[in-house]
């Protein structure tokens, strides 16, 4: 211990919780956050306008080795979960959007594959998504099965060795521009995966148009239209709903780091703006009301940090429950969210405009408190975990 203890914090991380990385992590956040404030900073606020993904992201996240880094082999990045955690915190930062697409391509769509897939499946699509060269979705949700994706209408039916898939799926991240979708549909024997390539006849997308919410990131429908599949295009080990569910636990998780980004993000824009925006004389920061809200955001923060390092480690130990990951992503998506909206009211008229960061991450917050499980199916989780009753139906 330091014989002298700290006199003053630096506000930007007042907890000091960057003391709590390796030398590892905390260089992987350093990196992260250089490419974000240099490469995706810049343009962001233009994409979110005009509602564009720029693909050619893919092969730079994947270049970072971004892409599939908590996964093993296979030219994946083989980290922690702790190092895939700050990543995804690192992206959110820059936007929701950004980390939607490494979570839904590493931690859906690759893990989908390297978790229930063949040793084929996994030489021949995941070293390409590793790298960005080939993109990916994960098609579960469909208009009308979202929290209940146990009652999909899309089904695959048997026809001599194939399989032929009938239905559709709806807000599908990536969609319109992935090379190979994870589609999930109900057989006889139960729900099961199915890796679709682009350009299969009977396969096609429509980018969905007019969100005011993830406006820098592709939603799009899934269409299977009498779409015929070898056998080896099944994801093998995956027999039940539990197969896209085991998925969920992984993108939940880096969620539950992420919106951490977005609010440090969202606190960092505010502490900035009432130190030099002056009215009756004086600084905003220099306001009662004002530091009560800057407190309470840095506080609320560095709770949501710690539990999602807590998580981390506690992932990299032992694994954690399904319920745990609900614990985290529902305290740090509402928490985030919550800091988004003070932070978007202390920066007054600016906190509409897109030449601050606040109210696109605000409106993007609403995306992740809906998507991975709303915060009411969160709850239930958890309540089902403490009292051993389940509430949802
Ligand atoms: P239930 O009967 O409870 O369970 C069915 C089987 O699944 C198992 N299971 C899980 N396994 C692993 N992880 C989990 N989290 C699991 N939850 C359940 C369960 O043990 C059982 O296994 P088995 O072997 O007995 O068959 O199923 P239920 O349908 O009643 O589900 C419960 C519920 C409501 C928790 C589940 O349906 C749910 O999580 N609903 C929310 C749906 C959701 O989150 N969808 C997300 C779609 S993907 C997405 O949003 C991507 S956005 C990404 C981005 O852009 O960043
Ligand atoms: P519903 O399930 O209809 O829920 C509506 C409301 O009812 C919610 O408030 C919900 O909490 C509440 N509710 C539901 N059931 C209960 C209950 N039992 N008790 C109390 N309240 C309840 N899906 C994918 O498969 N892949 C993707 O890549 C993907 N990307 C997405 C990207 C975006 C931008 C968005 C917005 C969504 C995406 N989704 C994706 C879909 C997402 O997972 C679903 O929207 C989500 O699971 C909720 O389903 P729903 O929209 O059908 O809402």
């Amino acid at each position: 211990m330091s014989a002298t203890p700290p006199r003053t914090v630096d506000p930007l991380d007042p907890l000091a919780l960057t003391t709590q990385l390796d030398d590892t992590e905390r260089a992987l956040a350093q990196t992260v956050r250089q490419f974000v404030t240099e490469r995706f900073l810049p343009q962001v606020a233009d994409w979110y306008e005009h509602g564009i993904f720029d693909p050619a992201l893919a092969k730079e996240l994947g270049a970072l080795g971004l892409l599939g880094l908590h996964l093993e082999g296979y030219g994946c990045g083989g980290g922690s979960a702790v190092a895939y955690g700050v990543a995804c915190a690192e992206l959110e930062a820059g936007d929701s959007g950004l980390r939607s697409f490494a979570s839904v391509q590493g931690s859906l769509a690759m893990f989908a594959i390297h978790r229930w897939g063949s040793e084929e499946q996994k030489n021949d699509y995941l070293p390409r998504m590793a790298a960005g060269e080939l993109i990916g979705c994960f098609g579960l949700t469909e208009a009308d099965s979202g929290s209940d994706p146990g009652a999909m209408r899309t089904t695959a039916r048997r026809d001599g060795d194939d399989w032929i898939l009938d239905g559709s799926k709806m807000w599908i991240t990536n969609g319109s521009i992935a090379d190979v979708a994870v589609v999930w549909a109900r057989t006889d024997e139960g729900v099961r995966g199915f890796l679709v390539d682009r350009g299969t006849p009977g396969f096609t997308t429509n980018t969905l148009h007019r969100k005011m919410s993830l406006r820098a990131s592709v939603t799009a429908e899934l269409v299977l239209d009498g779409v015929r599949l070898p056998e080896r295009a099944r994801l093998p080990l995956a027999r039940s709903l539990a197969g896209p569910l085991s998925c969920l636990n992984e993108a939940r998780f880096g969620i539950l780091w992420g919106a951490t980004g977005a609010a440090r993000a969202c606190y960092e824009a505010a502490l900035s703006y009432t130190s030099t925006r002056t009215q009756f004389g004086r600084p905003l920061a220099g306001f009662q009301l004002t530091q009560q809200k800057l407190a309470t955001m840095a506080l609320e923060i560095g709770k949501g940090q710690l539990l999602a390092l807590h998580l981390g480690r506690l992932k990299d130990v032992q694994g954690l429950a399904p319920a745990q990951v609900s614990m985290g992503k529902l305290a740090n998506t509402v928490m985030a969210s919550d800091v988004a909206r003070t932070a978007r009211g202390m920066l007054g008229a600016n906190g509409i405009s897109l030449e601050y960061p606040v109210i696109r991450h605000m409106m993007n917050l609403e995306s992740v408190l809906t998507y991975e499980g709303t915060a009411e199916i969160h709850a239930l989780s958890i309540g089902q975990a403490l009292t051993g009753h389940r509430a949802f139906t």
